[in-house]
């Protein structure tokens, strides 16, 4: 049984990383096996110890030393380079007999979206195993125009990498329940979502935001988000059955 792949993508400093070590806490204590794979090459700290760390093979301060790049010109060589080397990376992360690879990305999420050596990667090291959190920070997603930014981004995502998504609202702890309720029903119903726009200003943006929406209402964009906390530890376990729902039909792993 090949392991369920999970990849953590968004915006900058939305909880990828903390999210992460929360899941691989959350299924370890339920007794799986899980490990965790780090693809960015500029991580600095990470809670976890990634059991396979693409700054192996690709660091960020060597790329920007060796090719005289910026910190984002040299996270996009880095990319390229990590592809080149993305059939080692993947028989590193074969050998492991696991339930669960779960795989922090880059905080640039355009690297995610518009590189084709993302696909190349997620292809050769999940195959068809992968599921993609696609994560939405309150910090930008609290108003109904972030929100509908968020949901642009997203969907440019999954147009991108053809692989199942799942969106979550992460740092709920940091919102107050009314304000993520709010945010959930947007979510589920694109109408109040139109409405708050509204209510938040008419004017020529305004405008273009609701024309793109009803675009997004179409291919379904960022439907059934799910409110989770790495911190309190709120909605892990629904991450953990979204996954299982779409890989397995909602079977269990067998532990
Ligand atoms: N209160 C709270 N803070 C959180 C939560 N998740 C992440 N944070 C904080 O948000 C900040 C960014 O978290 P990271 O996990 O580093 O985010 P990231 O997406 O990996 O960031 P980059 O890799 O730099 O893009 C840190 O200060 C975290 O402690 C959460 O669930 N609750
Ligand atoms: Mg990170």
């Amino acid at each position: 049984m090949p392991a369920n792949h999970l990849y953590f993508v968004g915006t900058a400093g939305c909880g990828k990383s903390t999210l992460t070590n929360a899941v691989l806490l959350w299924l370890q204590n339920q007794g799986y096996d899980a490990i965790t794979v780090n693809l960015d090459p500029g991580a600095d700290s990470l809670l976890y110890a990634p059991d396979v760390d693409v700054r192996d093979w690709v660091k960020l301060s060597e790329v920007m030393d060796q090719y005289g790049l910026g910190p984002n010109g040299a996270q996009i060589a880095a990319a390229d380079l990590l592809a080149l080397n993305i059939k080692e990376v993947s028989e590193v992360v074969g050998g492991f007999d696991t339930d669960y690879v779960l795989i922090d990305t880059p905080g640039q999420v355009e690297l995610f979206a518009f590189r084709q050596s993302s696909r190349v990667v997620m292809e050769e090291l999940s195959g068809d195993a992968a599921v993609i959190a696609y994560l939405f920070d309150p910090a930008l997603a609290r108003t109904a125009n972030g929100f509908v930014s968020s949901l642009m981004l997203s969907a440019t995502v999954h147009f991108r990498l053809p692989v199942p998504m799942i969106t979550l609202l992460t740092k709920v702890d940091t919102v107050s329940e009314p304000e993520w309720k709010r945010i959930e029903s947007w979510s589920a119903d694109y109408y109040s979502l139109f409405n708050s726009l509204l209510d938040e200003a008419i004017d020529a943006q305004t405008q273009v935001n609701t024309e793109f929406l009803q675009a997004l209402e179409t291919v379904g964009a960022g439907r059934g988000i799910m409110p989770v906390s790495a911190d309190s530890g709120d909605g892990i376990a629904d991450i953990y059955a979204a996954v299982q729902q779409i890989l397995e039909g909602g079977e269990d792993v067998d532990r």
